[in-house]
């Protein structure tokens, strides 16, 4: 079988944060057909968006799977339900939110899944992290990393968390 190269961007902001990514993690180590390969940092990072709510914290993980896309979209949307979040405000508080960033270096233009994930290039709290894991990570249509997270439009805190409290 034929294994991709998947980058996931993880985020908590409400109740055990920590203990939500962690458990997400796992659940993704479980499954069969995706082996985790890399994890960056946590870090604590002001919310963006939808600003009127508690800080995140943020992380990027690295895995190789042979499941199509839209599989791996039903899973990480299962284990967000099973971690208890509910969809009340758009871009709003969340036990655990799990995006796909990057699929290989495939575009993907569906109405449920849109890959690169069209959002990463304007949030800091994605780059760091994905920069942490591969500095020299080519993104489709958006370039370098680096350049990426240079003309980054988002200022907000991105800061590392310590490493008692890394997943
Ligand atoms: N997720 C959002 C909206 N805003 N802000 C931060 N800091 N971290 C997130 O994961 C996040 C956000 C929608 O998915
Ligand atoms: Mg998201
Ligand atoms: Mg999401």
């Amino acid at each position: 079988m034929n294994t991709n190269l998947v980058y996931l961007s993880l985020g908590s902001n409400m109740g055990d944060r920590l203990g939500y990514l962690k458990q997400a993690k796992e659940f993704l180590a479980e499954t069969p057909l995706i082996k985790v390969i890399g994890k960056s940092s946590l870090y604590e990072t002001d919310p963006i968006g939808y600003t009127e709510q508690e800080c995140f914290l943020n992380g990027v993980l690295e895995i190789e799977t042979e499941l199509k896309p839209n599989v791996l979209l039903n899973i990480t949307q299962d284990i967000e339900h099973c971690l208890g979040r509910k969809r009340i405000i758009h871009w709003g508080p969340r036990t655990v939110d799990i995006d796909i960033l990057l699929y290989n270096n495939e575009s993907i233009s569906k109405p449920e899944l849109i890959i690169p994930h069209p959002e990463m290039h304007r949030r800091r709290f994605v780059l760091v992290p994905l920069m942490e894991l591969n500095p020299n990570l080519m993104i489709p249509h958006l370039g370098k990393i680096k350049e990426l997270l240079d003309n980054c439009p988002d200022q907000g805190k991105v800061s590392p968390v310590l490493k008692p409290f890394q997943w």
